[in-house]
């Protein structure tokens, strides 16, 4: 997949996309991203790519030309490119967006600033997309979140492309607790049942978990959840016949 950043602050972009598991997917060439710094496309002498609102209002809004000239530049004659637009007033991002993203041959990531961008460069945005109901300084770290969500659900970024069917949201209900070694820490232990070895009981260990923290700290995921039965775990030790 490749992936245009088209943002007044490029510089945002160094150290997360070069560290950890994005680094190594754009070292293995799983993902290619552009920076395109919007300055550049500035046709007036001091670079200006902000200005004051027209209507009044605090704040200062990002200039159409600057904008315009430099995504269509980017997009050339690439019809198949997605143009997203991060932005607060845009559908939410979710896994079911991240992961059709995921199977896009490329998107192009436009970051708004100050107050925001001229309308007018709607007439080239495909789709505009919020990470959370609050207000940031700049698109660029919305970006780095739809980059980090989306690049997770493409083959061969992560260690195993299974782990994105245990997650939270892969079934609508949060993830269960994790433990790891030492199975005893200064009196604080791991529950049994993740020790037995018996995988149905984990299983259900795990789901039951999951339902509590969802019903706990989202109760509207939790609303969407089918009733179910209680599942009785079964008893580890063989029954001595
Ligand atoms: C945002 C969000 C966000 C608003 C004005 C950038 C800022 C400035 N983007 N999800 N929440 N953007 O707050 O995506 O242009």
């Amino acid at each position: 997949m490749r992936i245009d950043i088209l943002t007044l602050f490029p510089d945002m972009f160094k150290g997360v996309l070069d560290a950890s598991i994005l680094g190594r997917a754009v070292r293995n060439g799983l993902i290619e991203i552009h920076t395109h710094d919007i300055r550049d496309w500035a046709d007036n002498k001091h670079r200006k790519a902000d200005d004051e609102p027209f209507g009044g209002g605090a704040g200062l809004v990002m200039m159409i030309q600057p904008l315009f000239d430099c995504l269509s530049e980017v997009t050339g004659e690439d019809k198949g490119a997605k143009r997203i637009l991060l932005t607060p007033r845009g559908k939410p991002l979710t896994t079911e967006r991240a992961r059709s993203f995921s199977k896009e041959e490329r998107l192009i990531l436009v970051c708004g600033h100050y107050e925001g961008v001229d309308e007018r460069i709607m007439e080239l945005i495909d789709e505009e997309i919020s990470i959370g109901d609050y207000v940031l300084t700049g698109g660029e770290l919305p970006a780095m979140v739809l980059i980090d969500s989306v690049a997770r659900f493409i083959p061969g970024v992560l260690g195993c492309d299974s782990s994105t069917e245990e997650e939270s949201f892969a079934d609508g209900l949060l993830e269960y607790p994790q433990y790891t070694r030492p199975a005893d820490f200064r009196g604080r232990t791991v529950p049994e049942v993740l020790l037995s070895g018996h995988a149905a009981n984990i299983r259900i260990w795990r789901h039951e978990m999951a339902r509590i923290k969802t019903k706990e700290n989202r109760p509207d995921l939790f609303a969407l959840l089918p009733p179910e039965p209680e599942k009785k775990r079964k008893n580890s030790r063989k029954k001595q016949d």
